[in-house]
């Protein structure tokens, strides 16, 4: 292709752009629960139009209500004793919303301890974009804690409180670096593969988005459909 048709179609999706949209969203939720169901519902929505999603979930400060003997419950922050796979996850989302994001039943400690705190913890991505959090059937039991200044003492757990952080990075078709928008890095990128195929050094499977084993001028114009979003 020339560069003057490259210029040509450029000018008309610059054009065309415009209904430019969010890139990515944080949504940070703050949860308590004495051990009733809480739900928790985003401020804001990712696009629901993307192609793909990428997320980041990551918990950021656990504390628990605690109590030893007869003795006023205190609040102390147990986030370095949570199991890493439970603090952080990451993936991506294929195809448009709604989808769920997290969906795990928490166990704390592991088995055969006794259980300190169970539930079924969701984390979704509904229709419209929204995220939704929840922490349901819970069970909060004992756990073996340092409590100044008891000392190594068994406590019983009254209440949780959970902080944390999801990321989601709407993914439409063109974004070749996934940062939520389609703009020139892309475009530069596709087009210094452009006319490459499957064994070609610059091919990347990635941006022949028909997966047609080349990168042509119909990846081309499906990269460009979507220029300018951001
Ligand atoms: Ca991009
Ligand atoms: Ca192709």
């Amino acid at each position: 292709m020339s560069p003057s048709r490259v210029a040509s179609i450029l000018a008309s999706a610059v054009l065309a752009s415009g209904a430019a949209v969010a890139g990515p969203v944080t949504w940070s939720y703050d949860i308590s629960t004495t051990g009733q169901d809480v739900f928790w519902n985003s401020p804001s929505a990712a696009d629901p139009a993307a192609a793909e999603y990428d997320f980041v979930s990551t918990v950021t400060r656990v504390d628990a209500t605690v109590q030893y003997s007869v003795f006023p419950p205190v609040t102390v922050d147990i986030t370095g004793q949570i199991p890493p796979e439970y603090l952080s996850s990451s993936g991506t989302l294929y195809g448009p919303p709604p989808h769920t994001i997290v969906n795990q039943h928490v166990l704390f400690p592991h088995p055969p301890d006794p259980i300190a705190v169970a539930g079924d913890l969701l984390v979704t991505m509904d229709a419209s974009g929204f995220g939704h959090v929840s922490f349901t059937n819970i069970q909060f039991g004992t756990y073996q804690m340092n409590l100044p200044p008891f000392g190594y003492v068994t406590v019983t757990i009254r209440g949780l409180r959970v902080r944390g952080t999801v990321q989601v990075t709407p993914v439409f078709t063109g974004d070749l670096d996934r940062d939520g928008d389609v703009d020139l890095q892309d475009l530069a990128g596709f087009l210094a593969a452009f006319g490459s195929c499957a064994g070609d050094a610059a091919y990347n499977p990635a941006a022949d988005f028909d997966a047609s084993g080349c990168m042509e001028l119909q990846d081309l114009a499906s990269l460009l459909a979507n220029f300018g979003r951001a």
